[in-house]
C-alpha cells in the first residue's frame, strides 16, 4: 500500500484551523522574542531520519516474541512500510538495511521502489553477531576480534560484502556494531582482542570507497556481560582515529552505563569531528530501545542542544547520520516510529530556541540561573506547531498519528499482507 498526497491533505483539511491558530499564537510569542520562527521551521523540514528495515516489525526478548499483524515480510515491503512513514511525517527519509536480513535479489527494483517513495539508503549495517545459515565458521568466539584467523577473515569479508551491496544501493556508510566480548573473567585476553580488533576495522576501512564512511558504535555489556571489545566512545574514538578521516564514532542513545553524561560525549566528539552517526532511542534500564523520548525528553533535549551547538560551531564535523534504533513489543511497530519521529522533531525544535549568543553571555557572566532558565524556557515551549507546520510545508500529515488511524493503515497492511506475519531481521 501507499499512502497518497491528497490523502493526507484530505484529512489535514479537518485540523487545518485549529493549526493555523496554534501556529500564529506562538510565532507571535517567539517573534516578540526576536526569533526568526521561519528559520526554525525551515531547519525541521529539513531535518531527516533514517528508518532502521529491522524496526518495523515487532521484535521480542529472549523470553519470547510476539509478532504483529500485517508486518513486512520482505526487503520491498519494509521500505513501503517507511514510504508510508515517509509521507505522514516527511522526516523519514531515508532507510538503513541489515545485511545478509535484507540482502536485496533484484537491485535495480528495490533501488527504483525507494525512489518513487522520496526514500534513499542511509548508513548499512553488517552483521556478525549472528551465525548465518551455511557459513563455515562460528561467531560464538568472537567475529573482528577474533583470534581464530578463519572466522575473523569471514568476518572482514563479510563486511566487505556488505559494503558492495550498500554500494548498489547508493549508501555511502557502513555501521558496524560488534558483539564481542567475553561473559567470565579470564575467557580472553582484552589486548589480544583490541589489536585484532583495529586490524579488521583497518582492512574493512581499506576496502570502502573513497566517499564512504564508516561508523563505529560502541555498547558498555550486551550480549557480553564481563566485557565488551568495544565498550565505550573512548575505545570508538580511538579505533577511528586509527582507521583514519573517514571513520567516525556512533552514539547509541541506550549504549550508555546508568547516568552517563550523553550530552557531554557528543559534544566532545563533535569538537573533534569525530561524531558520525546517532542511533535514537530511549531507555529506562539498559539498551531498551523503547519509544525515542518516552523515558528521558529532557536528557534528549539536552543532547540535542549539544547538537546544534556542533552543527553551527564545529564544521571539522560531519553532517551527521541520523538514524532510530528502536525495537517494540507491544505496540504497532509503525506507530512506534511515528511517537519517535515527533520526539525527536520536537526536541530539536527546542534546542533551535536557545540563543546561544546570549547563553555565552550568561555563562561569562557566571549566570548560572538564567542559563538554566534559558534552557528551560526553550523546554518548556509546546513547539508542536512549529513541527507541525514543517512537516505541512512538505505535505505531510498535521498530525501524523492520527492520520495514520483514521485512514486505516494496519488494516489495509493486514488485508495485504495477511494476519499471521513474522518480519525478517531481529
Ligand atoms: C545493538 O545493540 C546495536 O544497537 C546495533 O545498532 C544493532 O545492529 C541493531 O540494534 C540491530 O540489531
Ligand atoms: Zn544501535
Ligand atoms: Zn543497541
Ligand atoms: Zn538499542
Amino acid at each position: 500500500m501507499q499512502l497518497e498526497k491528497d490523502q493526507i491533505r484530505a484529512h489535514d483539511q479537518r485540523h487545518l484551523d485549529r493549526h493555523n491558530e496554534d501556529f500564529r499564537f506562538l510565532s507571535d510569542r517567539l517573534g516578540s522574542k526576536g526569533m526568526d520562527v521561519d528559520r526554525v521551521v525551515d531547519a525541521l523540514a529539513d531535518f531527516q531520519v533514517a528508518i532502521p528495515s529491522w524496526a518495523l516489525g515487532a521484535g521480542g526478548t529472549r523470553f519470547g516474541r510476539f509478532s504483529f499483524h500485517g508486518e513486512p515480510g520482505s526487503l520491498e515491503d519494509k521500505i513501503a512500510d517507511v514510504g508510508i512513514l515517509h509521507a505522514l511525517t516527511q522526516t523519514a527519509g531515508a532507510i538503513s538495511l541489515h545485511i545478509p536480513w535484507d540482502t536485496p535479489t533484484d537491485y535495480a527494483a528495490v533501488r527504483e521502489r525507494a525512489a518513487t517513495l522520496g526514500l534513499r539508503f542511509d548508513a548499512i549495517n553488517s552483521n556478525t553477531f549472528q551465525d548465518q545459515p551455511g557459513a563455515e565458521q562460528s561467531y560464538k568466539h568472537g567475529s573482528l576480534s577474533a583470534t581464530d584467523e578463519a572466522a575473523r577473515r569471514q568476518a572482514i569479508e563479510h563486511n566487505l560484502r556488505v559494503i558492495e551491496i550498500g554500494e548498489k544501493l547508493g549508501s555511502k556508510s557502513l555501521t558496524v556494531w560488534l558483539a564481542d566480548g567475553t561473559n567470565f573473567p579470564g575467557q580472553r585476553n582484552f589486548q589480544r582482542g583490541l589489536v585484532q580488533t583495529e586490524d579488521s576495522l583497518k582492512q574493512i576501512y581499506a576496502g570502502m570507497p573513497k566517499d564512504w564512511k564508516l561508523f563505529i558504535e560502541y555498547k558498555p555489556y550486551e550480549p557480553n556481560f564481563y566485557s565488551t571489545v568495544i565498550q565505550d566512545w573512548g575505545t570508538s574514538f580511538m579505533l577511528a582515529n586509527a582507521c583514519g578521516d573517514r571513520a567516525y564514532t556512533l552514539v547509541d542513545l541506550g549504549h550508555h552505563l546508568p547516568n552517563s553524561n550523553i550530552e557531554q560525549i557528543v559534544s566532545t566528539l563533535m569538537l573533534k569531528g569525530k561524531l558520525g552517526g546517532f542511533h535514537f532511542n530511549d531507555s529506562k534500564y539498559g539498551d531498551d530501545d523503547l519509544t525515542v523520548g518516552s523515558i528521558k525528553p529532557y536528557a534528549l533535549f539536552l543532547i540535542f542542544n549539544e547538537l546544534v551547538y556542533g552543527m553551527r560551531n564545529n564544521p571539522q564535523n560531519p553532517d551527521l547520520a541520523w538514524m532510530i534504533d528502536a525495537s517494540h513489543n507491544v505496540k504497532d511497530p509503525l506507530e512506534d516510529l511515528i511517537q519517535s519521529l515527533e520526539a525527536i522533531q520536537e526536541a530539536y525544535a527546542k534546542a533551535l530556541l536557545i540563543d546561544h549568543d546570549q547563553l555565552t553571555t550568561t555563562q561569562r557572566e557566571h549566570d548560572v540561573v538564567m542559563a538554566q532558565e534559558m534552557l528551560q524556557d526553550a523546554f518548556r515551549t509546546d513547539v508542536r506547531p512549529l513541527v507541525q507546520r514543517a512537516r505541512l510545508s512538505r505535505g505531510g500529515a498535521l498530525h501524523p498519528l492520527r492520520a495514520y488511524r483514521d485512514l486505516e493503515v494496519r488494516r489495509e497492511l493486514i488485508q495485504e499482507r495477511g494476519k499471521h506475519t513474522v518480519a525478517t531481521g531481529l
